[in-house]
């Protein structure tokens, strides 16, 4: 059975050395439909079934560049059977935000901490039993540079794109965020997904117009904007934003222990 896992992240995560490990010579170059970002991808070597499509690196799902646009479209419309979403180990915190995004698509994510060898001469350590029930996906330690975790790796990614499931965001706002998302939800008609409906509602609620694009059928969320930004006193996206890093926060305090050694933060 042919599978398509794509690799995302942020810029110099590692990205580009994890899509060599993954792909060695086997991979073909091109451009993403319509504009000049380049495209690549390649067999995963030992799985000849396995198509690995490298996203470009980005920040966040949000409309505001090329990137972001050609990668959210890629993996809205396309759905691939399986996201490896790759982080820089050592800046775990900043590349959480875009993982909270990727794991409202629906689609299964296999989260890989790139750069171990550093925080082993750093002496940090990232608990991975933790880090993987807080975020609700499988979390891999590895070594892009050094060959680290990938063969794990690739043997989870696999799987976890075998069983062709759809999956649901763990993490949740505060109630009251939570609650108009829902209400959202509920508006949305059936050509929107089951499995992709929290995504749309909250780009919605960010009044994100390109998302609006993408829909056949556009509800009128007006009353549920005003209804959030009346009682956070904020605008939708500020709220959105802010309820990602406070749930950032309350995991990455009891995943991540920093040498004493150092005492600097690189989060
Ligand atoms: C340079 N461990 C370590 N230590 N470094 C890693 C690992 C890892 O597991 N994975 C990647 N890197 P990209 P994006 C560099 O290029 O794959 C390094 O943007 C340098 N270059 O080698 O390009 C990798 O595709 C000069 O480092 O990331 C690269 O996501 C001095 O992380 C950088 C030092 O990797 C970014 C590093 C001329």
């Amino acid at each position: 059975m042919s599978i398509k896992i794509a690799l995302a992240g942020n810029p110099n995560c590692g990205k580009t050395t994890l899509f060599n490990a993954l792909t060695g010579s086997n991979q073909f170059v091109g451009n993403w439909p319509g504009v000049t970002v380049e495209k690549k991808e390649g067999k995963i070597k030992g799985n000849k079934e396995a198509t690995l499509v490298d996203l470009p690196g980005i920040y966040s799902l949000s409309p505001y560049t090329l990137e972001e646009v050609v990668a959210r479209n890629y993996l809205i419309t396309e759905k691939p059977d399986a996201i490896i979403n790759i982080v820089d180990g050592t800046n775990i915190e900043r590349n959480l935000y875009l993982s909270t995004q990727i794991m409202e698509l629906g689609i299964p994510v296999i989260m890989a901490v790139n750069m171990v060898d550093v925080l082993e001469k750093n002496g940090d350590k990232v608990n991975i039993e933790k880090l993987s029930q807080k975020l609700g996906c499988e979390v891999v330690e590895i070594s892009a540079l050094k060959g680290k975790g990938i063969d794990t790796l690739v043997k989870k990614a696999v799987a976890l794109a075998n069983k062709k499931q759809a999956s649901i965001a763990v993490h949740e706002f505060t109630l009251d965020v939570e609650n108009v998302i829902k209400d959202v939800e509920n508006l949305l008609g059936s050509g929107v997904a089951p499995e992709q409906k929290r995504f749309f509602a909250i780009k919605l609620l960010e009044k994100d117009d390109k998302i609006s694009e993408m829909m056949t059928e556009i509800p009128d969320v007006s009353n549920e904007i005003a209804k959030l930004e009346k009682e956070f006193d904020d605008d939708t996206e500020s709220i959105i934003t802010n309820e990602r890093y406070t749930y950032i926060s309350s995991i990455i305090g009891e995943c991540i222990k920093k040498s004493s050694k150092k005492g600097l933060s690189v989060s």
